[in-house]
């Protein structure tokens, strides 16, 4: 059975600025299918070879696969449909298939705009995908899809989804196959390096209200450490690979197997450096073991900082965390470690003033570099709902942390993006001139200066937050910046979605809306409770 996995050409000029990054889904499918015995795949990564609808509609008619399988995160969902519908096209013997957090929540509209989609995995892929084919390969599967756990389709004019599968519990059997990746087009900018992203733990033991990630990943799951740096060490001989980032929401909770991690990889000295995202309160917590994270290569973390701050303020009551996420940056720093903070801006209560407030604050806490996050109404997401009318565009192209889907009162949506400039501008101005290259001699300076090299090129190419394609070319322009939202997108009914959480959670009831963005909150967990299956 030959399967060709497709990733979408979408763009929005966000992170990706870094650098092309290898799509790990594709790595992660690749070894589950190869261990089930399905190994003749081929993978297409369209973003970035930044491959036209046509060119894949040439591959396609040139594989002709009897399976292919595309990912979508909610901006590359339409993108996504459209290469289905082209393989359905081409191929329409072929089974099409479509993964990612989008479909596996939306799938009842997905379905209906999209009717040549055959079936939507709901969920981690790994053992749906398998299952999948398997029943595929049985013949029969118009009756027979009925039992795969974990799909979606559509029967006639019904949308029919199976029970919910469960979530991958014995991680460890996970075996991604990185070499369906095309090595040589992933370089991270900042230090002219391959980047790989393995996943050591997935899902996150909070529940934020404006996040998507704690629901899609269900219950909090860690790798064994060891094995980890088995995979990454494969990476580094293997692909080459010199850099890479955890793909985890939180890979510091479970402290043990974090320490674990790191102690193995000097203890191995692979002379690597990554970085990841974590949680502030993490940072407080590990004040005395920053230093070994740092021996262990760690170079770049990114703290959800004002996540905390501005939802907390706007929704749970003035609350702030402002001097913790001060400390985490300075603690960060001290131990050579080069700091992200994010922000998220955009909320209907935003305004100039707090803008201006967020720009202040990252100069007061000095961070290395900072973030301004558009603030993106994810459909399955708790604050969504609580949003109700307040949202009012549904062109999912455009939710992607760079457009302003929601309006503030108070402002215009160009104002905000405006403003949001002004603030990377005036930030960015001053590192460069006043802090990068006088950050020391060794690999933190380096760094900064390949981040900085990053920032300036995708602003000369006019890529950064897609600033081309809006007609933003200065505060002069933001009269004319158009956002161009798809106005005959609707709202969809997920009502009739079934999704079925098994979080295991510490913390319950009405206290959940305390807890904060990965920046805030005071909660740890157990290193039982996250141990893992
Ligand atoms: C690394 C990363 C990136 C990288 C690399 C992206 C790439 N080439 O794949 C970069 C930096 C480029 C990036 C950019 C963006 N990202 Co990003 N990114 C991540 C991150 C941190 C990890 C993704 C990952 O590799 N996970 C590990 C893999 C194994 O998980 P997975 O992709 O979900 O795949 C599993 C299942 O979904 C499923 N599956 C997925 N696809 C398929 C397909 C088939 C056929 C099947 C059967 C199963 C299946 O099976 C897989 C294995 O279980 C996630 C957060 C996270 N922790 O997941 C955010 C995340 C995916 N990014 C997000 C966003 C919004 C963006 C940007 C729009 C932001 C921006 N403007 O910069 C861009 C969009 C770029 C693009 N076109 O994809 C959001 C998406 C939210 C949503 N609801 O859609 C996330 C979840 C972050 C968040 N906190 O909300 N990102
Ligand atoms: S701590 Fe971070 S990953 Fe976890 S639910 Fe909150 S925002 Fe999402």
């Amino acid at each position: 059975m030959r399967i060709l996995l497709l990733h979408p050409n979408y763009h929005s000029g966000g992170a990706e600025i870094a650098g092309n990054w290898p799509p790990a889904w594709a790595a992660y499918i690749a070894g589950a299918l190869r261990k089930a015995g399905f190994g003749d795949i081929r993978f297409v990564d369209a973003m970035t070879n930044d491959l036209s609808d046509e060119q894949v509609r040439q591959i396609l008619s040139e594989e002709k696969p009897d399976v292919v399988g595309a990912t979508a995160i909610t901006p590359s969902i339409y993108k996504a449909e459209r290469l289905l519908q082209i393989a359905k096209e081409v191929c329409p013997a072929a089974l099409t298939v479509l993964g990612g957090i989008h479909a596996t929540f939306m799938y009842q509209q997905v379905l209906t705009e999209a009717p040549w989609i055959d079936a939507i995995v709901r969920g981690e892929g790994e053992e749906i995908f398998v299952d999948l084919l398997r029943t595929l390969a049985g013949g029969n599967w118009i009756e027979a899809r009925r039992n795969v756990r974990g799909i979606a389709f559509r029967e006639g004019e019904k949308v029919i989804a199976t029970p919910a599968a469960p979530t991958v519990k014995n991680l460890d059997a996970i075996a991604p196959d990185w070499s369906v990746l095309e090595w040589s087009k992933y370089i991270y900018i900042p230090m002219g390096k391959r980047v790989a992203i393995p996943n050591m733990a997935r899902g996150c033991p909070f529940t934020c209200s404006f996040c998507s990630q704690w629901k899609f990943w269900r219950d909090y799951r860690i790798r064994d450490p060891k094995r980890v740096v088995d995979e990454i060490e494969q990476l580094i001989r293997d692909h080459d690979v010199g850099f890479f980032i955890l793909a985890d929401e939180e890979p510091t909770i479970n402290k043990k197997k974090f320490v674990a991690f790191c102690e193995e990889l000097i203890r191995r000295d692979l002379k690597i450096l990554w970085g990841i995202n974590t949680r502030v309160t993490d940072i407080l917590r590990d004040e005395a073991l920053l230093p070994l994270y740092r021996k262990a290569g760690l170079i770049h973390v990114s703290l959800g900082t004002e996540a905390a701050a501005q939802l907390k303020l706007d929704r749970f009551n003035k609350e702030t965390t402002v001097a913790q996420n001060k400390k985490a940056i300075q603690l960060l720093r001290d131990a050579g470690i080069v700091v992200e903070a994010q922000f998220i801006v955009g909320l209907e209560n935003e305004t100039r003033e707090t803008l201006e407030e967020t720009y202040q604050m990252a100069r007061d806490w000095k961070p290395d570099l900072a973030n301004w996050a558009m603030y993106t109404p994810w459909p399955f997401s708790d604050l969504f709902r609580e949003l109700g009318d307040k949202v009012e565009v549904f062109d999912y192209a455009k939710y992607n942390f760079v457009t302003p889907i929601m309006k503030p009162d108070a402002m215009e949506r160009s104002e905000l993006l405006d403003r949001v400039m002004h603030n990377y501008r005036r930030f960015y101005m001053n590192k460069a001139l006043f802090s990068y290259p006088w950050a020391g001699t060794g690999e933190r300076r380096r760094y900064l200066l390949g981040c900085l090299k990053a920032f300036l090129r995708s602003g000369f190419e006019r890529k950064f937050y897609d600033l081309g394609r809006v007609n933003y070319w200065g505060p002069q322009s933001k009269g004319k910046v158009d956002f161009g939202f798809d106005a005959s997108r609707k709202r969809a009914d997920t009502s009739g979605v079934e999704w079925k959480t098994s979080h295991n959670r510490k913390i319950s009831g009405p206290r959940q809306a305390e807890i904060m963005a990965c920046g805030g909150g005071t909660e740890q967990i157990e290193d039982a409770t996250a141990a893992g299956p």
